[in-house]
């Protein structure tokens, strides 16, 4: 059996935003925008929460449920720089690592020699790890499969932890409402509550082919979820995590001119390329130069993907030798997550 263990921080932006602003700790807090209520919440803290406030909710309904709430612009610097914090102190227990959105991945730790393979007290390690690192806290769920190690990690939140072992689990999940099923979203549970089914027992009580004839193929991953049956792997990073052309020319090159036209032909080619990738964040852009006795350079930084910005990468690093130059480059780095469907980020933040 294996041992899954899922980890998502506690209202994350929010929490980053009381962290570094510890006077908004205890006032209801809203992260998005700006005051004049346009625009929609990234996520709220627990206080906003007791008023109603959700993620994805317009600011102006935000103010009415809650006309406290203190807003604050998003900074998704630094989330992004608490992510990869995050994600750092999970490397450290296991390489088989799902990165499910910003703030949340599954860790399979079937194989993790830490604390005599006890999965709860490895779960307990990587809870005050990464308050240490990051000084926020996340929940997590323990389990044998990702469905419940999932669900486990909502339980309690904030700052819970919570175990679900195979003795009897059937019976221990049957009152957990069906909306605990990732892909039961509102039109489903439409659907299940006109046949009064509410909870996981309430599945449990149809046969396989009844399930199939009301939900399709979901029907088979229904029939076994509702019972904490999930065979799914933990997918590990496998996606692309950078994009890059690069041309090698027929003779080196050193005239500013002749490079201005291929740096700009290179340019085109990425982007080309970039287009079938429009679902990704650039996260950072980099320039490659080989020169004429084959060393090469590079340089990387983290600005918006344009030509302008790419040519002053390119001359800040020519510029230092002027060599003759065999090779261009030109690339993105994305930002990973191996499932997005989790972060939807308001657009005009994203
Ligand atoms: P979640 O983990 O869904 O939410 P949360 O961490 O704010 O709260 P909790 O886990 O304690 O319930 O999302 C993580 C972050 O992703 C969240 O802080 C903000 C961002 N996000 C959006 O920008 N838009 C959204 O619609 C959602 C759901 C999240
Ligand atoms: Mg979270
Ligand atoms: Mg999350």
């Amino acid at each position: 059996m294996k041992k899954i263990i899922h980890v998502d921080m506690d209202y994350f932006f929010a929490q980053v935003e009381e962290r570094d602003f510890p006077e908004l700790k205890g006032k209801p807090l809203g992260i998005g925008g700006p005051n004049g209520g346009r625009g929609v919440l990234c996520t709220s803290n627990y206080e906003a929460r007791k008023f109603g406030v959700k993620s994805a909710m317009p600011t102006s309904l935000a103010l009415k449920l809650c006309p406290g709430i203190v807003l604050v612009k998003p900074n998704m610097h630094k989330y992004q720089k608490a992510s990869e914090q995050v994600f750092k102190v999970l490397e450290q227990f296991s390489p088989l690592i799902q990165k499910v959105s910003i703030d949340e991945a599954y860790i399979d730790v079937t194989d993790c020699e830490l604390h005599q393979n006890d999965a709860v007290a490895i779960a307990r390690d990587i809870r005050s790890q990464i308050l240490q690192e990051t000084g926020l806290t996340a929940s997590a769920g323990v389990s044998y499969n990702k469905l419940l190690a999932k669900i486990g990690s909502d339980l309690f939140k904030p700052n819970g932890l919570a175990v679900l072992r195979p003795q009897g689990i059937a019976e221990k999940i049957s009152h957990f409402p069906i909306s605990y099923i990732l892909g039961v979203g509102k039109v489903t549970q439409e659907k299940m509550h006109q046949q009064g089914i509410y909870t996981f027992g309430d599945l449990q009580s149809y046969s396989q082919l009844n399930l199939i004839n009301m939900f399709g193929d979901f029907g088979t991953t229904l029939f076994n979820y509702c019972r904490g049956i999930d065979h799914r792997e933990i997918i590990t990073s496998r996606e692309r995590k950078s994009l890059s052309v690069e041309r090698t020319f027929g003779s080196d090159i050193s005239e500013e001119s002749e490079l201005d036209v291929k740096l700009l032909n290179l340019f085109e080619e990425l982007k080309n390329r970039l287009s079938q990738h429009a679902d990704k964040k650039i996260k950072n852009i980099f320039v490659k130069i080989k020169y004429f006795d084959f060393t090469v350079s590079t340089i990387e930084t983290s600005i918006a993907l344009n030509y302008m910005n790419l040519k002053s990468l390119f001359n800040k690093r020519y510029r230092l030798k002027n060599d003759p130059i065999r090779l261009v480059g030109l690339g993105v780095r994305f930002y990973c997550y191996e499932n997005r469907g989790q972060l939807e980020l308001p657009l005009e933040y994203a």
